[in-house]
């Protein structure tokens, strides 16, 4: 196992320094910022994360994400140009030594959740999704500001982005990602990078977009659109995790075992009644996870991918990027890395 930690960049106040003092620390996972989805990255821009990772005593090995532009998953006659650009930054990174990347194929938005300072028991802040809160939530009002979506839609793109996903049924979404894995995976192959979709979060509909890596069925069917070791999985527990039809340690255990898992986020939810979610600690009894059971599952089948403790809740009054402090994930990799440690003692 890799472990990894995820950083945004100089803004982050999440310092590199820090996130070095985490025992057992690896991989810095980031992207360039500084370009609108779909562009090229620059040398420069690549050149520079290399840099300040390798002089905090890191490695910069996987990046998170390169993001897919609305005109591939709506299939429009610009993908190619969009395609293209893709196919360069896969070029450009594996350049560096990038060998993993990660990326998603949500219509428009990508994580989504209802409310971002949760306050619970302890006192401590989470994320949450709450069924209620989402019903009075209208994207195209476009006062919206949630961490996952991408804040440079304006409420004119917005609406005509919907319009054009009217049209657009989950059948053509999964014929544009084809499209888009046949282009893209031969390149990756050639140049030794493995290429690791995220599944949608929530893994089910909203807003009345179509999303199509959801469950088990889904992802055989997406695992089967090109058959390449290069084509894989990010597999976030969180996200498929947070609804009780899914079986994550069968998803697991089966994906990991034929190798296709090339990164793991690891979170535990706490679902609740209504099929409402809160994000809670990593611990196994925090949530509706059992986190020790699916690090067992990856140590037996010798899971040697890179792992990232996901979603941290903001405990002892850090504030930032909800979800991404420094405190409650280092105590989350921290955890991981001691059940690992376990597993390979007890071996
Ligand atoms: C949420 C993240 C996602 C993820 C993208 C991958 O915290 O896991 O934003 O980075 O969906 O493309």
């Amino acid at each position: 196992m890799k472990l990894s930690f995820r950083w945004y960049g100089e803004s982050d106040p999440v310092k590199l320094k820090y996130i070095r003092q985490i025992p057992k620390m690896r991989s810095v996972v980031t992207a360039v910022y500084d370009v609108p989805v779909g562009e090229v990255w620059s040398r420069e821009s690549i050149a520079k994360l290399k840099e300040d990772i390798e002089s905090a005593g890191l490695i910069f090995d996987i990046v998170e994400s390169v993001p897919v532009h609305e005109d591939i998953k709506l299939g429009k006659p610009t993908r190619d140009k969009y395609i293209e650009n893709y196919i360069e930054n896969i070029r450009r990174l594996a350049e560096v030594g990038v060998k993993v990347i990660c990326y998603n194929f949500m219509p428009v938005f990508d994580w989504t959740r209802t409310q971002l300072d949760k306050e619970l028991e302890d006192g401590s802040t989470t994320l949450v999704y709450y069924k209620n809160q989402l019903e009075k939530m209208d994207p195209l009002t476009g006062e919206l500001a949630l961490p996952g979506w991408d804040s440079s839609y304006k409420k004119e793109d917005l609406k005509d982005l919907f319009e054009e996903y009217s049209k657009i049924d989950k059948e053509a979404l999964w014929g544009n990602l084809q499209y888009f894995l046949e282009k893209i995976i031969p390149v990756a192959e050639e140049n030794d990078v493995c290429m690791a979709i995220h599944p949608d979060d929530p893994p089910f509909d909203i807003f009345g977009l179509p999303r199509i890596i959801t469950d088990e069925n889904n992802i055989d069917r997406f695992l089967k659109l090109f058959d390449s070791p290069n084509n894989g999985l990010t597999l976030c527990t969180g996200s498929l995790g947070c609804t009780k039809s899914n079986n994550i340690y069968e998803m697991i255990d089966k994906y990991s075992a034929q190798g296709k898992i090339h990164f793991m986020h690891v979170r535990n939810v706490k679902i609740l009644d209504d099929g409402s979610f809160e994000e809670s600690a990593h611990c196994s009894d925090c949530g509706s996870l059992d986190i020790v059971e699916i690090m067992k599952i990856l140590h037996k089948n010798k899971f040697k991918g890179y792992l990232r403790p996901d979603h941290g809740r903001m405990i002892w009054g850090e504030t930032g990027r909800a979800g991404y402090g420094l405190y409650d994930r280092a105590l989350g990799a921290s955890y991981i890395n001691g059940i690992w440690e376990t597993l390979e003692k007890l071996k």
